[in-house]
């Protein structure tokens, strides 16, 4: 079935075509009310932890590409046939809940701080997603109603901490029909070791008492 078939209401007709928002690394996109200069949505993450990050995905069904940063490869395990690309390379579940699994190589070595951040209009992703089996709760940065149609534009990330993953292995969707993906990324930035911890705060002591001495 083409993308023009499955266009014959006015809802997915509409989803569809204003599927184009983010469509450069900037994910604050001022559709979604942002300032668009990449500032203003709420980022956690240290700049530069990109580790893999997709914008205008390859197909419906699996992209091995990351076109902004990184190696891996996002797959669309469900609805299968019912899912399709927009043409501003969104993937957009029509037939079903989507269901989707990011796997990824991993050559971090220690404690990391990891992060999966998706934008996507129409149905939100669900609350729970997984990296390595290990559930995290969904943390919405930003949420705008779209309107006409009960979807929204959202912006939302999971976090995670873990020590020297030999891979990154995620799972999010959504239970209910109507997601349409538009942008996602993997960010990956190192947790301070307790030493660097230790050494900051005798670092701060010494300073604290060279400081007593001279007053
Ligand atoms: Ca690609
Ligand atoms: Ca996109």
């Amino acid at each position: 079935m083409s993308f023009h078939h499955l266009c014959t209401t006015g809802a997915l007709c509409l989803l569809a075509s204003t599927s184009a928002f983010a469509t450069s690394a900037a994910w604050d996109t001022p559709l979604a009310g942002y300032s668009g200069d990449g500032t203003s949505s709420a980022a956690p993450w240290a700049s530069g932890a990109a580790y893999a990050e997709w914008n205008v995905f390859d197909s419906a069904s699996s992209d091995a590409t990351p076109d902004i940063a990184g190696s891996g490869t996002l797959s669309q395990t469900s609805p299968g046939a019912g899912a399709f690309l927009t043409g501003s390379g969104n993937i957009y579940s029509a037939g079903g809940g989507a269901a989707f699994s990011i796997d990824l190589v991993s050559s971090l070595t220690g404690s990391y701080d990891i992060w999966l951040r998706v934008a996507t209009q129409g149905t939100a992703a669900d609350s729970v997603a997984t990296l390595n089996g290990i559930a995290a709760t969904k943390q919405v940065s930003f949420s705008a109603v779209l309107g006409g149609f009960g979807g929204s534009e959202e912006e939302a990330y999971w976090h995670w901490t873990v020590s020297s993953p030999l891979a990154l292995q995620f799972s999010f969707g959504s239970s209910e029909a109507h997601m349409s993906l538009d942008q996602l990324a993997v960010l990956a930035a190192p947790v301070p070791e307790p030493a660097t911890w230790l050494s900051l705060a005798a670092g701060l002591g010494v300073i604290g008492a060279l400081a007593r001495r001279r007053a």
